[in-house]
C-alpha cells in the first residue's frame, strides 16, 4: 500500500512536470518572439519610395555609384559633423543632431558628368537651418565640404547658391537611410550641379571667403560652377 502511494505521487510529479514545463517555456519563447519582432520592425519600417510628386523614381538598385577612393565606412555612433570657419558659433553635430533638424523632401536628378544620371526623392535638413545655428559671418562667400576620402576639401559651392536654392543634405534616398556606398551619413543635394558637387561622406563643412579654393575634381579642370548642361571643363 505504501509502495502504491509513493508510485502515485511519483506519477503526479512526473505528470505535473510534463504539463507545466512546456507552458513555462512556451511563455518564455513567446516573449522572445515579441521582443525580436519589435527589433525587426524598427529595422524594416523603411519602405523604398517608387514615386514622388507624380514622378517615377529610379530604384536604388539602378542608381549608379561613384567613389574616387572606394566606399567610405563611417560609424553612426561616433560620427561628428564639424561646421566651422567663418562662423560665430562652431558646431559639432552627431548623426542624431542631424535627424533632429526638420527634414525636407526634394525631387531631384543627379547627373554625373560621365553621362549617366537618375531621379530620386531626397530627404534631410537644409543647410540654411544648420548655418543659422552656426551663425555664419557676413564675410563668408563659399562653403567647402571636407570628406573622409578628401579631408583637405573635396568640393565647394557658393554660399549664395546654397542660400537661394535652400539646398539640403540628404540622410535618405527614396525614403531609405543612406548606406555606406550611397554616402552615409549624407549626400549633398547640389540641385542643377553635376554629380561631382554632390559630396558624400562629409565630416566637415567650412565657411570660407577664399573664392580661389578648388576642390578635387575642380583642380583637375572640371568646372567650378558645374551647372548641368554647361561646360564640364574650364
Ligand atoms: N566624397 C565623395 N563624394 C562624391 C564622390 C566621391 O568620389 N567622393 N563622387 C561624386 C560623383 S563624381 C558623383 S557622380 C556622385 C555620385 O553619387 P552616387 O554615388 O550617390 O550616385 O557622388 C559624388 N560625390
Ligand atoms: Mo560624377
Amino acid at each position: 500500500m505504501r509502495q502504491i502511494k509513493i508510485k502515485i505521487s511519483l506519477i503526479s510529479v512526473i505528470l505535473t512536470t510534463i504539463l507545466v514545463i512546456p507552458f513555462i517555456s512556451g511563455c518564455t519563447s513567446s516573449s522572445t518572439i515579441t521582443s525580436s519582432t519589435s527589433t525587426t520592425t524598427s529595422l524594416t519600417t523603411e519602405v523604398e519610395a517608387t514615386e514622388f510628386q507624380g514622378v517615377e523614381l529610379t530604384p536604388i538598385s539602378r542608381q549608379n555609384n561613384n567613389a574616387l577612393k572606394g566606399i567610405q565606412h563611417i560609424d553612426r555612433a561616433t560620427y561628428k559633423l564639424i561646421v566651422d570657419g567663418l562662423v560665430d558659433n562652431p558646431l559639432t553635430l552627431t548623426y542624431n543632431d542631424l535627424l533632429a533638424y526638420p527634414q525636407d523632401d526634394r525631387l531631384m536628378d543627379l547627373s554625373c558628368v560621365e553621362g549617366w544620371g537618375f531621379t530620386a526623392k531626397w530627404t534631410g535638413p537644409t543647410l540654411n537651418s544648420i548655418f543659422a545655428d552656426a551663425k555664419v559671418k557676413p564675410e563668408a562667400l563659399i562653403v567647402i565640404f571636407h570628406t573622409t576620402d578628401v579631408p583637405e576639401g573635396y568640393s565647394s559651392l557658393d554660399l549664395s547658391y546654397i542660400r537661394d536654392n535652400d539646398i539640403i543634405i540628404a540622410l535618405k534616398d527614396n525614403d531609405i537611410t543612406l548606406t555606406a556606398d550611397r554616402g552615409f551619413p549624407f549626400q549633398l543635394v547640389a540641385m542643377s550641379k553635376y554629380g561631382y558637387k554632390w559630396a558624400k561622406w562629409v565630416t566637415r563643412i567650412e565657411l570660407s571667403a577664399d573664392t580661389s579654393f578648388r576642390g578635387y575634381w575642380e583642380s583637375y579642370g572640371y568646372s567650378n560652377n558645374a551647372d548641368v548642361g554647361g561646360q564640364p571643363f574650364e
